[in-house]
């Protein structure tokens, strides 16, 4: 896997280079779902030619936020559900980082669901890989809007009586424009649909299965996985809004009983934010992340509104 570096070179890029140098090691239980995550990035950002310097990752709270302790690129651990928006606003200031948004179910789906719909809607060039282990994890397992129906913990002893929301179907209807489903126990599946959604030009959503074995006891880890694109049973067009849709129910339908179903979904070419903004000319020439302040700039006006502000 080779990349060019600034002066514009050839190198090799290794796996390794995206573990930091401090190597903190990862505090997630034995058998987590995350360190899936993590692996399957750290094998798909060379395969792709990205370097370190090329990536931000922006996390939200709880035991998938702190994945960009682990990885080694630019990060941002944001506060709880609050991924997308920090994430959009980078990629705004920098449309040439490769920027990735990360959480939990929880985060994603709960607290930061308004934001979720919201970039999908504007399409943002965005990847956004949310790690759905169906309950709050860093919180001591608590029910999350993932949970099946009937799930018992904490704060649901007699039952979950709330169906769980359809996260794919969700993505569909708000407007994403790239949308799978992996596990994490299927790395080399994991690993191609991250590729996938790096490359992909809008608002690329992962519903990526990790299991928490420390707080949700019916984690799918040993159910039979199917990819739907392998598999001779599920003939679909990904670019047909309607048999993704379909494919998405049943694929949503099927999640509790006994088999799940991964793979891609959907993928559209609709015009991202950003392709748009430069088109109607709102997105200037040089990024914001590139502009120097001259000597005309007027810092006394930044001081003046500092101290009115306070
Ligand atoms: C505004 C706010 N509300 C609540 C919390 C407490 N809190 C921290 S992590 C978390 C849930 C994490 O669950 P999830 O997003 O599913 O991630 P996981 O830990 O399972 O990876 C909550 C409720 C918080 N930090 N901030
Ligand atoms: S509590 Fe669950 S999600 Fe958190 S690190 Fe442990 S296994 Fe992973």
């Amino acid at each position: 896997m080779s990349a060019f570096n600034a002066i514009g070179e050839e190198r090799e890029i290794d796996r390794d280079e995206f573990t930091p140098g401090l190597e903190p090691q990862p505090t997630w239980c034995p058998g987590c779902g995350d360190f899936g995550v993590l692996k399957a990035l750290k094998q798909a950002l060379p395969e792709i030619g990205k370097t370190p310097d090329e990536v931000l990752t922006v996390t939200g709270i709880g035991c998938s936020g702190k994945l960009n302790s682990y990885l080694e690129t630019y990060g941002f651990h944001t506060i709880h559900g609050r991924s997308l928006p920090v994430a959009r606003a980078a990629k705004l200031a920098n449309d040439g980082l490769e920027v990735i948004a990360a959480g939990g179910d929880g985060d994603g789906y709960g607290i930061g669901g308004n934001h979720f719909m919201h970039t999908a809607r504007e399409n943002h060039d965005i990847t956004y890989i949310v790690f759905n282990n169906e309950v709050f994890g860093l919180t001591k397992g608590q029910t999350s809007p993932t949970s099946p129906k009937g799930h018992k913990s904490k704060t649901t002893p007699h039952g979950n009586a709330k169906s769980p929301i359809r996260p794919l179907s969700l993505a569909l209807t708000s407007g994403a424009t790239y949308i799978a489903r992996t596990a994490a126990v299927n790395p080399n599946q994991a690993k191609e649909i991250i590729k996938e959604a790096i490359e992909h030009d809008g608002f690329a959503h992962i519903d990526f299965l990790t299991q928490c074995p420390t707080w949700n006891k019916d984690a799918r880890q040993y159910v039979p996985y199917v990819d739907v694109q392998e598999s001779d049973d599920y003939d679909f067009d990904v670019h047909d809004r309607q048999e993704a849709q379909e494919m998405m129910f049943e694929t949503e339908n099927a999640l509790h009983e006994g088999t799940v179903l991964t793979g891609r979904y959907f993928v559209d070419e609709r015009p991202s934010y950003q392709e748009q903004k430069k088109e109607l000319g709102e997105m200037p020439e040089e990024p914001l992340a590139e502009r120097y302040f001259d000597d005309d700039y007027e810092w006394e006006r930044s001081y003046d509104l500092l101290e009115r502000h306070k």
